[in-house]
């Protein structure tokens, strides 16, 4: 994956700035020897945000992007002088992006429209001067609050691909050639398994100028689930879409079986992922005639409504694209911006699964090798109380 555009998880570490600490100056001038305390408050620190933009499609510009520090606030000064504001870090993300605490797994927040933003850590507030803790009794106090520290956290970035329909099926089965069919997508084709490497978007156009988006995504194999293949590490790409379109060609064994096995594999790979629609489409049906169509309609699985189709010939397309409709547009699957990231449960990963997909993906290099402590500069450390 090392020289791919498509990149679809980032590693960073980010890190909030610390508040600024309050000043405990007394005030000595000339004349004024006993001014009274004039400390001023400190400043807050910067927060790391993460923020949706709809120019970007992949995180391939966070790429090469280790860590995301924001501003430190300033110290209070004398005369009652504030410290400045640190400044904030804003990493922009496609739209579909989820974060998660790489350490625990916990899942942070979701990006899902252009412009959104969300805080991953608050930068620190700043202390108080000690003006404020001024009273009859004790006129000088000589102490003020320090700032609030700053939080650090590794963040795994992923990108879960904004889809309506995934197209789920084993290598080789035609996903990429419906894809092309339907929409204005070019993706490679070819009569060798992995094909696709990674995800393709199109946009299907339908009757009165609908459309939905469609996601080809590489092909999944038995086992996918301990890592054969690609592995599952691209189903994360159709956890949001709300229907799945199951793709099994017409002339395999039993086509009742591969549906199984490739239910099989989502199961394992999110329970949550057999709440979706699903439909069942039998491919490269331009190889078979109409009565071997009648035979294989028998064994076929009752529970999912299918339709018979060629990418080639073109065969049962705008048939599918209204049963893929009219499912769309079904109360149950409305999409609606405001719920759609309510409804999409994101489990919680475990940091064991997020150090195995990353190295799966030979990106070590791109992890946690240094130590936070390292960009600790001298001035950081002398943040204790003043006196
Ligand atoms: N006869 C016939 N061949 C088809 C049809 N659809 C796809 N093929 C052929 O099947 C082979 C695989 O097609 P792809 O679209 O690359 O399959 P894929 O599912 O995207 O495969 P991966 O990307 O490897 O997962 C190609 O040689 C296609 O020409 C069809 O409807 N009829
Ligand atoms: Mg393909």
């Amino acid at each position: 994956m090392a020289e791919s555009n498509f990149v679809d998880y980032v590693k960073i570490f980010c890190r909030s700035g610390k508040g600024g600490r309050g000043s405990a100056h007394l005030r000595h001038d000339k004349y004024i020897p006993n001014g009274g305390p004039d400390g001023g408050d400190g400043g807050h620190g910067g927060s790391v945000i993460l923020k949706g933009n709809r120019n970007y499609w992949t995180l391939l510009h966070l790429r090469y992007q280790r860590h995301a520090f924001a501003g430190n606030g300033g110290n209070g000064g004398s005369n009652k002088c504030f410290g400045g504001d640190g400044s904030d870090v804003i990493i922009e993300v496609p739209c579909g992006t989820v974060a998660y605490n790489a350490e625990t797994g916990e899942y942070l927040c979701d990006i899902t429209h252009d412009g959104q933003q969300e805080v991953l850590l608050q930068g620190g507030r700043g202390g108080l001067g000690n003006w404020h803790f001024r009273t009859p009794t004790r006129q000088a106090p000589r102490f003020a609050q320090p700032g609030e520290p700053a939080q650090e956290m590794m963040v795994v970035l992923e990108l879960k691909l904004l889809a309506d329909v995934g197209l789920v099926g084993f290598p080789n089965a035609g996903k990429s050639t419906l894809l092309s069919a339907i929409s204005a997508a070019r993706p490679k084709i070819a009569n060798y398994p992995f094909t696709t490497l990674e995800p393709n978007l199109g946009i299907v156009s339908y009757r009165d100028g609908k459309s939905f988006v469609m996601a080809d995504i590489p092909g999944i194999i038995e086992g996918a689930s301990e890592g054969r293949g690609l592995g599952l590490r691209f189903l994360r790409h159709i956890e949001r879409n709300s229907l799945l379109l199951f793709m099994v060609p017409a002339d395999s064994e039993s086509i009742r079986h591969e549906y199984e096995v490739l239910l099989g594999e989502l199961t394992r790979f999110n329970q949550e992922l057999l709440d979706k629609s699903r439909i069942l489409a039998i491919t490269k049906c331009d190889l078979i005639d109409e009565e071997l169509q009648k035979m294989l309609e028998v064994e076929l699985p009752e529970d999912v409504p299918h339709v018979f189709i060629s990418g080639v010939s073109g065969f049962g397309l705008q048939l599918l694209k209204d049963v893929l409709w009219s499912e769309l547009d079904s109360e149950s699957n409305k999409i609606e911006a405001d719920w759609l990231s309510e409804r999409i449960v994101h489990r919680a990963r475990t940091a064991e699964e997020i150090r195995n997909e990353f190295q799966a993906m030979g990106d070590d290099d791109i992890g946690y090798d240094f130590s936070p402590e390292e960009y600790e500069s001298a001035e950081d450390s002398e943040m204790e109380l003043e006196e």
